[in-house]
């Protein structure tokens, strides 16, 4: 069994003083380099959004963050601009080990349609290509660990477990948003999908 490390957006605009900072989201970023240095394939997600992103409460008249809005692919919760390709906000937080990485899988870069998840966009069909990559490398077992528990991370591991890959998550080395009882939700959730919470 090949296993891989997969760090789900460590980014600025996620940590504090970001556009979209999760509570504490900088704190785990010593214990990721540390597990890089164990880990056989080292992947990244890196959220990048095109400016004026459908999922940006600014890009919606009369909207604000955290919203609810129905699109096309179904209920979308509007965000703060964030993760704007190019930025600041974009880029990886200054102390995470990315050379460590063997491949960086960017998302949400489609105008009209949100990516949580690292293998597909929400629509939950359009792929991203990470599931090909890890399966021409021949990796079956994944950790996942980063920002956010409840969004990126929860929707990463649900997809990979039904993907039919080996998926623990690092509660300690991932830190939630925490909106309406998301987090609570998405321990639910992964647990149900099959996915090891540790
Ligand atoms: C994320 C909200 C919007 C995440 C990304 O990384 O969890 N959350 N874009
Ligand atoms: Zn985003």
């Amino acid at each position: 069994m090949t296993h891989a490390l997969i760090v789900i957006d460590v980014q600025n605009d996620f940590c504090p003083g970001g556009a979209l900072a999760v509570p504490e989201g900088d704190s785990i970023v010593a214990g990721i380099n540390a597990l890089m240095d164990t880990a056989e394939a080292v992947v990244l997600t890196q959220d990048w959004h095109p400016s004026g992103h459908s999922s940006f409460a600014s890009s919606h008249a009369g909207r604000a963050p955290y919203d609810l809005i129905d699109m096309p692919y179904g209920p979308q919760v509007l965000w703060p601009d964030h993760c704007v390709q190019g930025s600041d906000g974009a880029a990886f937080h200054p102390d995470l080990n990315a050379d460590r990485a063997d491949m960086i899988v960017r998302k949400g870069y489609r105008p009209e349609i949100d990516s949580y998840s690292a293998f597909f966009e929400n629509d939950q069909t359009t792929p991203t290509g990470l599931d090909g990559y890890l399966r021409t490398r021949g990796i079956t077992a994944l950790t996942m660990v980063g920002l956010a528990t409840d969004f990126c991370v929860n929707f990463s591991a649900v997809d990979a477990a039904k993907l039919g890959f080996d998926v623990t998550v690092r509660m300690d080395l991932c830190r939630a948003i925490d909106l309406d009882g998301s987090l609570a939700a998405a321990r639910d959730g992964m647990a149900a999908a099959g996915v090891t919470l540790t």
